[in-house]
């Protein structure tokens, strides 16, 4: 109100885990404008300064109110000085001028093409921007040899690029769960990642399966691909083991702690209402179905609540609940586990909620964990 010292409009904890982020929050200008700078430098491979983008829009986007003026942040946390100038710029501009060229560089749109293809990773697409192929088509006529993965990402590029809405990922549960059910009656199979976060649409659909008794659920991907398969509903399928028994905790990069269960990287065909497709018949060609990227985790019951924790994300929640639990409490979390470095020993975990409070941390539930 008064001209000179005020008291700070916002306040904020400097992790993500430490606040509850809704999706998309009041600051949307703002947020969307980050994101771009965030994915671009994710693009380059600039991992540092992707992440310190991707962490001053969770900032903003945990924030009550919007934004008038950049004067208001002062003091708080996430926001250096690259992002504050972005802010400004939007702020005062209505856009940034780094946003719009960026978004507008033949790089960045080529890149985007390229690693909106599945089983493209940035790596490959940038040797192939090198070599001057910046489409589908350039890709196609290039005499690259592709992977299966890859074929499979071309051959469904539109409907894989075409958001899955709340209601797709409901039809695809309900097919997941027969399958599921079928091969191993009484497992037990949770939608995570964005959908169990409260987001209303997503690039893939997630599941977490297990069963009660512990060791049931060894080996049930296959099975329940063999299922999938048998029903005519599965496109393509890539199944990696548990490899977590052979080299527990500590061996081998940290980062690779989430991808060590039995898990399949997979394309359902989605047989569509017949009203929608009738609706949606000029571009969906007639067909009466699309595919959908899923994902199938399977976690044994005593590591579920880590597993449910690690595949429900966000990605950066995620990483900054590791990074608090190594910078805070000496422990180190992943989606099996959480060990502390003081007592030696493993905390066990029943619940998400347990998680939470071994690591002093107050329960954030998956609607706030949208950073
Ligand atoms: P989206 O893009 O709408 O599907 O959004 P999300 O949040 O569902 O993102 P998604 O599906 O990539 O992943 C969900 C969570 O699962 C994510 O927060 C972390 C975990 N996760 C998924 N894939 C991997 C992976 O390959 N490695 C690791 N470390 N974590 C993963
Ligand atoms: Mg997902």
């Amino acid at each position: 109100e008064q001209q000179g010292v005020e008291a700070p409009v916002f306040s904020a904890a400097s992790y993500a885990c430490q606040r509850s982020t809704p999706q998309p929050g009041h600051n949307t200008l703002l947020t969307d404008s980050l994101a771009v700078l965030a994915e671009s430098a994710e693009l380059n491979g600039d991992e540092g300064r992707a992440v310190a983008f991707r962490r001053s829009e969770a900032l903003l986007r945990s924030l009550d109110r919007r934004v008038q003026g950049v004067a208001e942040l002062r003091g708080l946390p996430c926001l250096g000085e690259h992002s504050r100038r972005v802010i400004q710029d939007v702020l005062d501009n209505g856009k940034s001028s780094e946003v719009e060229e960026t978004k507008s560089s033949s790089r960045y749109k080529a890149m985007k093409v390229l690693t909106g293809i599945f089983g493209v990773g940035v790596k490959t697409a940038k040797r192939w921007f090198t070599e001057g192929i910046c489409s589908l088509a350039q890709l196609e006529t290039s005499g690259h040899t592709l992977n299966p993965a890859q074929q499979a990402g071309l051959k469904y590029y539109a409907d894989l690029n075409q958001p899955v809405t709340r209601d797709e990922a409901d039809a695809i549960s309900v097919t997941v769960e027969e399958a599921v059910c079928s091969v191993l009656p009484g497992a037990q199979v949770t939608l995570a990642g964005g959908f169990r976060r409260g987001k209303t649409s997503g690039h893939d659909v997630d599941f977490l399966i297990t069963h009660p008794d512990e060791g049931k659920e060894e080996g049930l991907v296959h099975k329940v691909t063999a299922c999938l398969e048998s029903r005519g509903v599965l496109l393509y399928h890539q199944t990696t083991r548990n490899t977590y028994q052979e080299s527990p905790e500590g061996a081998g990069r940290p980062r690779s702690n989430m991808d060590r269960f039995e898990r399949c990287f997979s394309i359902l065909k989605l047989v569509q209402d017949p009203v929608q497709v009738e609706a949606d018949q000029t571009d969906s060609g007639c067909r009466p179905w699309r595919a959908v990227r899923v994902d199938l985790v399977v976690s044994p019951i005593s590591q579920f609540a880590f597993a449910l924790l690690g595949w429900t994300g966000s990605k950066l929640f995620e990483r900054e609940m590791r990074r608090w639990a190594v910078h805070e409490k000496s422990m180190s979390l992943s989606s099996h586990a959480l060990y502390d470095n003081n007592q030696k020993r493993y905390l066990t975990a029943s619940s998400e909620e347990e998680i939470f409070a071994h690591l002093g941390l107050e329960y954030v539930s998956p609607s706030g964990r949208n950073a």
